[in-house]
């Protein structure tokens, strides 16, 4: 029998399987315990020799089951631990990175040539009143220049602001004169779109407000930025224009050689006096919140520009839909440092 159990032994494989070796040999009815149990049958004097003997089997039974069972618990652990194990030397995987979005960056761009002029950057809503994109702007809703921005309307009478122009009024709602700001953001327009115009896009408006404030201020800044984004050899140019909210209006264009030995004009917004409509208006919703009127009188000028139009003059990108149109084949070749 003890041959036989260190045969079962040694060829369990499994903890499971000499666990029932165990069992089958020395649990509680195994062969073993009863030999022990049959013991007080025998006559007296055969009982200590053979008693002596089963004792001896039991022992080493037990020290063959103990040495398998260690035996087995080690090689489940190798195995364990040589299915964790990883290869530190293989090469890492290498995770495409992503990029700011070429419009991201002419307005980073825009943004640190206005802050070095000793702009503050503030940002406004997309969804807007009626009374902040259009009325407070002197543009009642008679005014047929409304026309000039069609409009997404929400089912609750807001809209979806068709320039960045209504924070001009939010802005100085809030906070005195003297004041620099510029305001990058998303516009909406439901018009049809071509080459140059989207019903999606974006705009900087810049307002600066003070005493004494005059165009010629208002032309230096937009030749400095001009000169910030193209390059010394860059010019502007004004020319007369109307919008509701400024006396006088004008459209600015860039002139610029690029690299790519072409050289023109392209209109990037539009600019002028603060009006003095503007300025009532502003006082208005001012008092009417228990503000002091502080703004008739004052002096200021405003523009807004399409960062869109920046691009393509820059890169020479013949159409404005390329930009949200998702191709990784455009985007790619714009594709900046993130940070
Ligand atoms: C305005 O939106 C005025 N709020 C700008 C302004 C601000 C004037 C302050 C005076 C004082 P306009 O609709 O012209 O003006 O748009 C300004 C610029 O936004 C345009 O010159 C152009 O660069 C850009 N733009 C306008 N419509 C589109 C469009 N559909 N797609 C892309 N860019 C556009």
């Amino acid at each position: 029998m003890q041959q036989e159990a260190l045969q079962e032994i040694h060829s369990a494989t499994t903890l499971d399987a000499l666990q029932t070796v165990k069992t089958k040999y020395v649990g509680k009815s195994g062969l073993i315990t009863k030999e022990l149990g049959s013991l007080g049958k025998l006559p007296p004097e055969e009982r200590r020799a053979r008693g002596a003997e089963i004792n001896a089997v039991r022992s080493a039974l037990d020290a063959a089951l103990k040495e398998r069972e260690d035996t087995l618990k080690r090689a489940a652990l190798d195995a364990r631990l040589a299915s964790e194990a990883i290869d530190v030397t293989l090469p890492g995987l290498q995770l495409p990175s992503g990029g700011l979005h070429l419009i991201s960056r002419i307005l980073n761009d825009l943004e640190g040539i206005y802050e070095r002029m000793g702009y503050t950057v503030i940002e406004g809503q997309e969804v807007e009143d009626d009374a902040y994109n259009f009325d407070a702007l002197n543009i009642p809703w008679y005014h047929p220049a409304r026309d000039l921005w069609d409009t997404f309307w929400l089912e609750d009478g807001r809209l979806l602001r068709t320039h960045t122009s209504p924070m001009q009024v939010r802005y100085m709602l809030e906070h005195s004169a003297p004041l620099k700001i510029v305001v990058p953001g998303k516009v909406y327009r439901y018009e049809a779109t071509d080459a140059t115009h989207e019903s999606m896009f974006h705009q900087l408006e810049g307002l600066v407000v003070g005493d004494n404030i005059s165009m010629a201020d208002l032309k230096g800044t937009i030749a400095e930025m001009a000169r910030g984004l193209f390059g010394a050899s860059a010019k502007v140019r004004f020319q007369p224009s109307y919008y509701p909210f400024t006396e006088p209006g004008a459209d600015f264009s860039v002139w610029w050689e690029n690299p790519r030995g072409e050289s023109k004009w392209l209109e990037l917004g539009g600019c002028g006096m603060v009006h003095q409509n503007v300025f009532k208006a502003v006082d208005d919703l001012r008092e009417a919140a228990g503000k002091e009127r502080i703004y008739e009188g004052k002096t200021g000028f405003a523009f807004g520009l399409g960062p869109e139009r920046i691009a393509m003059l820059k890169y020479g990108i013949p159409d404005i839909r390329y930009f949200y149109a998702n191709d990784l084949r455009v985007l790619e070749q714009f594709r900046g440092e993130l940070g």
